[in-house]
């Protein structure tokens, strides 16, 4: 993606994971938008987003983080929000494994308190170790847990994937994390 498309990605993540209301957007319960109400919210807010620009940040997104609806007429970010909004989705198994990545500095908190979702409605894990490095990047000094996700849904926890594959859930206590040896 070049940068002024990532530019618009991060502005539309922006608008529809956590500030709608401060761009005069409206989200439905699950976190659809109109199309034309958010190049409507990106142009008043000086962001030149078009019809056309929107398709390619959708189609060329990295992580496909925007599912566009069956009619082609609204929008809304597969995963990541910070608002109270129900993506609808249905609890699925896991694969045995899933990884999270976080930064060295988070680790000791982590140790005492298990994974926590902070300001977002879920804790993301990732489905291998190169992706959950990358999320760690984002932090600081990448550490990648291991989550023991197959005992997790035996013991009853209900995990979620969103459009994009990112694994969902509401916490993951420390009894069912792996930290790597330091
Ligand atoms: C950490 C990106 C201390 C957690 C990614 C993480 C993802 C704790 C940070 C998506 C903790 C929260 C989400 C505890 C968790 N003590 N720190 N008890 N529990 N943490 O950004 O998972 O590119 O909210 O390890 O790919 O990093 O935006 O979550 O480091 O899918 O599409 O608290 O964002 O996607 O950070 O990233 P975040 P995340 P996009």
């Amino acid at each position: 993606m070049d940068a002024q498309l990532i530019r618009f990605s991060k502005f539309i993540s922006l608008v529809l994971r956590h500030q709608p209301q401060h761009y005069g957007l409206t989200l439905d319960a699950q976190g659809w938008a109109t199309i034309d109400d958010l190049l409507a919210a990106a142009n008043r807010a000086g962001v030149p987003l078009t019809h056309a620009l929107l398709q390619q940040v959708v189609a060329q997104n990295d992580k496909q983080r925007f599912a566009i609806s069956a009619d082609g007429r609204a929008i809304r970010a597969s995963q990541g929000h910070s608002i109270a909004i129900d993506l609808a989705l249905t609890p699925r198994e896991p694969p045995p494994l899933l990884y999270h990545g976080t930064a060295s500095r988070f680790v000791a908190s982590i140790r005492t308190q298990g994974l926590l979702r902070r300001s977002r409605q879920h804790v993301h894990l990732s489905p291998d170790i190169t992706t959950a490095t990358k999320v760690g990047l984002r932090h600081g000094s990448p550490v990648v847990l291991t989550v023991a996700s197959g005992a997790m849904h035996r013991d009853g926890y209900q995990f979620y994937c969103s459009e994009n594959g990112v694994w969902l859930i509401e916490a993951v206590p420390v009894a069912y994390l792996a930290f790597p040896k330091q």
